[in-house]
């Protein structure tokens, strides 16, 4: 075929941007900007560590569940959140970082996790508490990100958030289940959704003005909504929840707005969230020697597993030959 018009290829900088504009995705062997590279690595390796982190609050009242059905199902979560983890190293690990690298990062304080799980966990009504609105909040944040750019970190919150579900479902469960028990349990679950309500707001991140990467992560459709959007979602989702369990959420502004069609609401202490995200908070040093004594516990598991990888790595190479 012959023609004679000039065609010119698209550099891969116009590739990329046709590929954003027109909503599809970018693929793990595409071309992108090291900023893109960078700010998703940043973003999953924080969202991976916050799931592992996140297991340690209510890992802890396994052992203590009230019951065989609840120790059940706890557990079950938990295990969730170590999955979700992985999911996201390995999302991570697609963008030429190695899980190992990361979790040196995290266990030396150079990256971030959730704010959330700096808080301690210090009744059962919590482990409701943390399933309705800590889950709640992550669904809230998450679902969109299921419309990432970045195909990989799109496909594992697909999965992730159907797990969150469930995990929102189990909070709620037990919270109606202690409030239909006795005046002490009604009195555990409102002081346990008192001390979690304002935390749970912070999860959004810091408010819009001073939010440094929500424009330009909005505009390689990373984020797909802003910090108070999804605080704002999440806030008129809850407030009939609460209502019908028969909780009062712990904030005198609170109030149906008609005109914006949404909840007015207080304004969450961003000085104590400063505070907790750079390592003030009251369980950062309790977590981070946690999982620093875990990551240390398991080294040889690591090298047994890297040696077993060698010795098949080499049979392979050895051209699938028997040997005696
Ligand atoms: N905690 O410019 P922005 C879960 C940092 S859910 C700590 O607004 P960005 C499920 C931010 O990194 C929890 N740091 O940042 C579960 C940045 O610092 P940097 C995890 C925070 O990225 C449930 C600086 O502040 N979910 O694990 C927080 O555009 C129950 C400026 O902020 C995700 O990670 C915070 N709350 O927006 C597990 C979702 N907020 O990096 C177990 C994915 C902000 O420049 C049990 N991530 N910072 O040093 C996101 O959607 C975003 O990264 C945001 C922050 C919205 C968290």
């Amino acid at each position: 075929m012959t023609t004679t018009e000039h065609h010119v290829e698209p550099s891969v900088e116009e590739l990329f941007d046709d590929t954003i504009a027109a909503d599809q995705r970018i693929e793990p062997r595409d071309w992108m900007p090291d900023a893109y590279r960078a700010t998703l690595i940043r973003q999953i390796a924080q969202h991976a560590h916050s799931e592992i982190i996140g297991m340690q609050p209510e890992g802890n009242w396994i052992l203590r569940a009230p019951s065989l059905r609840r120790k059940a199902i706890l557990l079950a979560k938990v295990q969730d959140e170590a999955g979700h983890g992985l999911y996201l190293y390995a999302a991570a690990e697609t963008l030429g970082v190695d899980r190992a690298e990361l979790t040196e990062k995290l266990i030396n304080g150079k990256q971030k996790y959730s704010s959330i799980f700096n808080y301690p966990a210090l009744s059962y009504a919590d482990i409701g508490v943390i399933g309705w609105l800590v889950d709640g909040a992550a669904i809230c944040n998450q679902v969109p990100l299921c419309r990432c750019s970045y195909g990989p970190y799109a496909r594992a919150m697909i999965r992730v958030c159907k797990e969150e579900s469930f995990h929102q479902r189990q909070g709620y469960e037990l919270l109606m289940t202690m409030m239909r028990g006795t005046e002490a349990q009604r009195e555990m679950v409102q002081e346990s959704t008192n001390r979690w309500w304002w935390p749970s707001l912070m999860m959004f991140g810091p408010p819009d003005g001073d939010s440094p990467n929500t424009q330009q992560s909005m505009a390689w459709g990373i984020k797909r909504h802003t910090n108070d959007e999804l605080r704002q979602r999440f806030v008129d989702m809850t407030v009939p929840q609460a209502a019908a369990l028969g909780v009062a959420l712990p904030d005198p502004d609170l109030r149906w707005n008609p005109e914006r069609g949404k909840h007015d609401y207080g304004e969450p202490d961003w000085t104590e969230f400063k505070a907790v995200i750079t390592g003030g908070g009251p369980c950062n040093a309790q977590r981070i020697a946690h999982r620093r004594a875990a990551h240390d516990n398991g080294g040889w598991v690591r090298e047994a597993a890297s040696v077993y990888a060698e010795k098949q790595a080499a049979r392979a190479s050895g051209g699938g030959r028997a040997t005696a």
